[in-house]
């Protein structure tokens, strides 16, 4: 019998996968039999055949798992994750829909978000820009402001947050990921586009997700196409609740254990809500996944 290898999934390409081996080489590996639910960042075994070719038998156990799950397709964007950066820019318009659903996302699978206002020498529309992310500032959430082709500025503000951390970069396209990676991992050479060249609606200048190291701080960084929806209909209700922290400090005032927030009496959050402590934006996108949720699971 051949010896099993460990190694980690760097890229993921439809049938096969790219797993890279401790001391660095690359092997393409084909999952063993029909599963084939690995994904970058998962740490795997395999047996090799060959030289560089070989069998994924086995997925090991995850620390996280980010994933998104819309009402006919879900998608895993990453296992194994630190950090999650979460790239929008001043132009094109981000969606805050998109934001604070991404935001959910990562605190429910306990991954740390840390928001990127990017392309900030597009002087003209960065007060709005600010503007819209008040609430997210209320939270607590760091947000850091750059524009990404710059180096000087990556050095200073983005790299000491990546170091040995394996950090993915998540965003609707045209936000600027794929330059944000050139700028910390020149090699990379990622293809990196204007929005208004690309053709209309669905069409991502990243097609596929990979995970670069970092060329000296030590630390990986992992590309990833844009998206234009974030589902959550794999999340159960007190999972999308751990996505709102902002409830915390008031779901011990709720009178019923499991008050879902929407409409019952003596509830800590709504009374919060009418006190404007709890931003009325983000309260409403807490119900519309409920809803969504709910919806969902009656139909399936
Ligand atoms: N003005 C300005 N433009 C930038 C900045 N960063 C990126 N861009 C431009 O924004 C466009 C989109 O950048 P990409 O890096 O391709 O965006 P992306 O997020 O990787 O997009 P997808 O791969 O489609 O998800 C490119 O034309 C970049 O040159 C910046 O800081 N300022
Ligand atoms: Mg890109
Ligand atoms: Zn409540």
């Amino acid at each position: 019998m051949t010896a099993r290898t460990q190694g980690r999934v760097i890229a993921a390409h439809g049938r096969h996968y790219t797993v890279e081996l401790p001391d660095g080489a690359l092997i393409k590996c084909f999952p063993r039999g029909k599963k084939n639910d690995a994904t970058v960042g998962d740490y795997v075994e395999l047996t090799m055949q060959g030289a560089d070719e070989a069998a994924l038998e086995k997925v090991l156990e995850r620390k996280n798992l980010l994933f998104r799950s819309d009402e006919n397709r879900s998608k895993q964007f990453a296992a194994n994750v630190d950090q999650l950066m979460i790239i929008i820019a001043v132009a094109p318009n981000f969606s805050d829909d998109l934001l604070g659903r991404t935001l959910a996302g990562s605190w429910s699978a306990d991954i740390t978000p840390v928001i990127v206002l990017n392309k900030v020498d597009l002087l003209e529309g960065l007060e709005a820009a600010r503007a819209r992310l008040a609430p997210f500032y209320q939270l607590g959430v760091q947000i850091i402001e750059i524009c990404a082709r710059d180096p000087q500025q990556v050095e200073q503000l983005i790299l000491p947050l990546l170091r040995d951390k394996t950090t993915l970069l998540l965003g609707q396209s045209a936000m600027g990921k794929s330059t944000l990676l050139n700028t910390l991992v020149p090699l990379a050479l990622a293809a990196t586009r204007e929005h208004s060249v690309a053709l209309g609606a669905g069409k991502h200048t990243t097609t596929s997700t990979r995970l670069y190291h970092l060329p000296d701080a030590g630390g990986d960084l992992i590309d990833s196409p844009g998206f234009q929806g974030f589902g959550l209909l794999h999340l159960t209700r007190e999972d999308i609740e751990r996505g709102f922290p902002e409830f915390g400090p008031y779901l011990a005032e709720c009178r019923f254990y499991n008050c879902t927030h929407q409409h019952e009496p003596n509830c800590g959050v709504l009374a919060a809500l009418g006190r404007h402590e709890i931003n009325a934006a983000r309260h409403a996108l807490y119900v519309r996944l409920v809803e969504a949720k709910a919806a969902h699971d009656s139909y399936s």
